[in-house]
């Protein structure tokens, strides 16, 4: 009995073969699980803007790849040394892992673990993939890689939750709504009776919305080019929602008339140049905070005017809102099991697997806010 946890699984996975390629669902072999780490078997996984990022080369990655990192799973079998996780655990994989003894994980003030993969290395620490397809090895993504029916991640990477919380509304824990929650109660620290302008109304600015609201802003303008996200944004807590192509001039000089010049806090939720300094010129010259969520285009610098940030302005980012995720994911957990949170204007289609092509679909022709994965 013993020994059949530590067998080769055979399942279908959606790989990449290369940029520019859809995800394409193939069988691949997933590795036992090596000491300090762990195999899960994933229930639920979402799609998010950075896994299509990984196919126009937006987001680095290591191809073949399995991409998908917004999941959770149950434990199916453990490494040696493991002891935070056990086989049968309800689990998320941490796309920002938490090891515990680099300087960021033993700052107060960091999550930006060192074990992180932003870069596309795609190997877990000892340099190997526990995936091959076609007997060629398969790369992992993010230290996650959950587009798989199996995955294997290291025990940093890794969180229990609550056994009772339903997975495919709690995927959404493993990034969209940490991501956009956190990044306006713990890195925008958005204060009672603010102004706040978020841009770009996908999951991760929705989830952003939901925590302007929380912190008690007094006004969340939503900015998006898709006037179709308008209504789910207002359902969550805009209070108005404003489309750029609607005006001539720079929605920086709308916002501030629509504001009197009083935006505390704007956010980039879409993950472009443009608009990340857009959403800095939004906030107040001097006491105005800017919170970069949307990934930054790989390998591409930004130019801006440094009068923007000389009169004042914060310009800050964040990865995965702040949260240090072993401690805190479990925590936000039971609050949405405590009705704290809802996430159903968040998810708009919920598909099986094996139909990952329609909901990247969806995403790129914006009928989707998120589209969740069953297995
Ligand atoms: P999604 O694509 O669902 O939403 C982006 C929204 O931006 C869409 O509604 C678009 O219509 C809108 N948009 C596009 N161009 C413009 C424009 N010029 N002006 C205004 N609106 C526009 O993406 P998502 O919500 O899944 O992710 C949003 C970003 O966050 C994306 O860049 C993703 O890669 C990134 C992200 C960051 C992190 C982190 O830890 N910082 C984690 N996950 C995702
Ligand atoms: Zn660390
Ligand atoms: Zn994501």
């Amino acid at each position: 009995m013993f020994l059949l946890f530590f067998q080769v699984i055979k399942c279908k996975a959606a790989v990449l073969w290369g940029l520019k390629q859809p995800y394409s669902i193939e069988e691949v072999e997933v590795a036992p699980p090596k000491a300090y780490e762990v195999r899960i078997k994933i229930l639920a996984t979402g799609i998010c803007r950075t896994d299509n990022n990984a196919t126009t080369g937006a987001m680095p990655a290591k191809f073949p790849v399995i991409g998908g990192h917004e999941a959770t799973g149950i434990v199916e079998s453990i490494g040696e040394g493991v002891t935070t996780v056990k086989p049968g655990d309800k689990v998320i994989p941490l796309v920002v892992p938490q090891c515990g003894i680099c300087s960021a994980c033993k700052s107060p003030n960091s999550n930006y673990c060192e074990k992180i993969d932003v870069t596309g290395r795609g190997v877990l620490s000892d340099g190997t993939s526990r995936f091959t397809c076609k007997g060629k090895p398969v790369y992992h993504f993010m230290n996650t890689s959950t587009f798989s029916e199996y995955t294997v991640v290291e025990e940093s990477s890794v969180v229990k939750i609550d056994a009772a919380a339903p997975p495919e509304k709690v995927c959404l824990f493993g990034c969209a709504f940490s991501t956009g929650y956190g990044a306006a109660i713990n890195t925008g620290k958005v204060t009672p009776g603010s102004i706040c302008a978020v841009f770009g109304l996908g999951g991760v600015g929705l989830s952003i919305i939901i925590g302007c609201k929380a912190a008690g802003a007094s006004r969340i303008i939503g900015v998006d080019i898709n006037p179709r996200k308008f209504e789910r944004a207002k359902a969550v807590g805009a209070t108005e929602c404003i489309n750029p192509k609607d005006y001539t001039k720079p929605i920086s000089e709308v916002l501030k008339e629509m504001t009197d010049n009083s935006v505390g806090y704007t956010f980039e939720a879409i993950g472009h140049h443009h608009t990340m300094v857009e959403a800095l010129a939004s906030c107040h010259m001097n006491y105005g905070t800017s919170v970069v969520v949307g990934d930054p285009p790989a390998s591409s610098m930004l130019t801006y005017d440094p009068m923007l940030v000389f009169t004042g302005r914060t310009w800050k980012g964040c990865i995965f809102g702040g949260w240090k995720t072993k401690n805190d994911l479990p925590k936000l957990v039971a609050d949405y099991m405590a009705k704290k949170f809802d996430l159903d204007h968040l998810i708009t289609h919920v598909l099986p697997f094996n139909k990952i092509k329609d909901g990247f679909d969806m995403l790129n022709k914006g009928e989707s806010i998120r589209t969740v994965l069953t297995f």
